[in-house]
């Protein structure tokens, strides 16, 4: 496609900027909102929470700002060894960081692009990957306790390409603001992982009749440095644990797990909140019943289900365990805020769609905010779990500013709604369609 020149949206927050005086955010969430609170509210007292995602993405997101402003208003890039500058720092403390629709381009996610989730310490590299320890225990007949190297000597590998997602992805989207990292779409990848199936490991360690619910503990410490404490500790039912695709890893994109992603020794349950895929694993104990750990009580990793008022107080007894994530595409090319040539009538997107347990079925895409779409033609995926890249062309009736809206429908016939739906605390589910601006001229 014709190469984009500028990113138009860095002129247009400067120009913002230098009108209001304040930020960014005060301006859309203080300004912006209230104007239609005030003037929708009278009679729906809940209406100031009309979603914010109705606002055009030419300013509720776009490229990272350049050095040299004179307030840093956008989002800040990461600075860490073996990453793209690109990616945006959502939390230092502990290091959180989601990756631009844009550089979700490639085919399979390089490492390098790959979005970093960790709620602890980021512990110290193994010094020796084939010594490092995994136990299963608890409601197995046999407790078993393998270095990595037995685990590749014993069991036949897999390799699979499949889509890790963060249970918060798409979380920015609702308004009010949830709680937790302000996820756009970028909590997500699709890397080749390799790795041997936890249910064979499962099958070797003998599951007893009692066995319900998995429960996962890694090395890395509590934020704190409290040693009594779990950065995350999170489980699933048997039945997930059993799936062929969930795997104990140790490679991704045929390279040796890095320590930033887990290494030597992750687990990668597809389908499901990213939290379920254990970095650092050195234990799985097989429970009787439900897993207690931290993440798994309270709203955390839990949607309500009786629909709540947006910002209101939930009720945790109406509260599920979030299990499959939600149907999503994304416009990978081009990038939000690209500027191309004047007289450009056609323009080639792409991108990719996912749908947590199910697939995709169909992708459309819109340059005229929903009110004509055009389908999109999916590549087909490598196995279970991947995700389906997908092309489209669309047609700009004349030089200037234009969205363009992406939509996927799954499986059961679900599409992703315009904007993030069922709000709830920490902000599970928020799929709302991409959009993108661009500005030809
Ligand atoms: N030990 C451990 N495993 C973890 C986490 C963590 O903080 N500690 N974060 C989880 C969450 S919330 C996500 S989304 C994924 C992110 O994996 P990544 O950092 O490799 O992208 O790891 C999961 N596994
Ligand atoms: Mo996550």
């Amino acid at each position: 496609m014709t190469q984009p020149n500028k990113h138009f949206i860095e002129e247009l927050r400067a120009d913002e900027r230098g009108r209001t005086n304040v930020s960014r955010r005060a301006f859309l969430s203080t300004a912006s909102l209230a104007g239609i609170g005030a003037a929708a509210g009278a009679t729906m007292p809940f209406s100031s929470n009309v979603s914010g995602a109705l606002i055009t993405p030419a300013l509720a997101q776009g490229a990272p700002t350049s050095g040299g402003a004179a307030q840093p208003s956008g989002p800040q890039p990461l600075d860490y060894p073996g990453k793209d500058k690109g990616l945006t720092v959502l939390g230092d403390r502990p290091l959180v960081a989601e990756t631009p629709e844009h550089l979700l381009d490639d085919e399979t996610t390089p490492i390098s692009k790959f979005f970093i989730r960790n709620n602890g310490q980021i512990p110290e590299p193994a010094i020796n990957p084939d010594a490092w320890k995994l136990t299963v225990d608890g409601e197995v007949n046999n407790r078993l306790e393998l270095t990595l190297a037995e685990l590749k000597s014993r069991f036949q590998p897999k390799t699979y390409r499949m889509v890790l997602e963060c249970g918060g992805n798409g979380r920015s989207s609702y308004q009010p603001q949830a709680r937790g990292n302000q996820w756009t779409n970028g909590g997500a990848g699709c890397a080749e992982w390799t790795g041997i199936p936890l249910g064979e490991v499962l099958h070797a360690a003998g599951l007893k009749d009692t066995a319900k619910y998995t429960a996962h503990y890694g090395a890395d410490p509590h934020l704190s440095g409290d040693t009594t404490k779990e950065s995350i500790s999170r489980g699933m039912p048997i039945a997930k644990a059993m799936e062929p695709h969930s795997l104990i890893v140790y490679a991704m994109n045929g390279e040796s797990l890095p320590n930033i992603h887990g290494g030597p020794l992750r687990l990668v349950i597809p389908g499901w909140p990213g939290s379920l895929s254990h970095k650092w694993l050195t234990r799985i104990t097989i429970r009787d019943r439900e897993h207690d750990g931290q993440g798994m009580t309270g709203t955390s990793y839990r949607v309500p289900n009786t629909p709540m008022v947006p910002g209101g107080k939930a009720d945790e007894k109406d509260f599920r365990i979030l299990e499959s994530m939600p149907v999503r595409s994304i416009i990978t090319d081009p990038a939000n805020g690209t500027r191309l040539p004047a007289g450009t009538r056609e323009v080639a997107l792409r991108g990719a769609a996912w749908a947590g347990d199910l697939t995709v079925s169909r992708v459309d895409v819109s340059t005229d905010a929903g009110q004509t779409w055009t389908q999109a033609t999916l590549a087909p995926t490598r196995n279970r779990y991947d995700w389906n890249r997908w092309t489209a062309t669309v047609q700009v009736p004349s030089n200037g500013y234009f969205e363009i809206w992406t939509r996927a429908t799954d499986s059961n016939g679900k599409m992703q709604p315009p904007v993030a739906y069922n709000w709830n605390p920490q902000g599970y589910g928020g799929n709302a369609m991409h959009r993108v601006a661009i500005l030809v001229g």
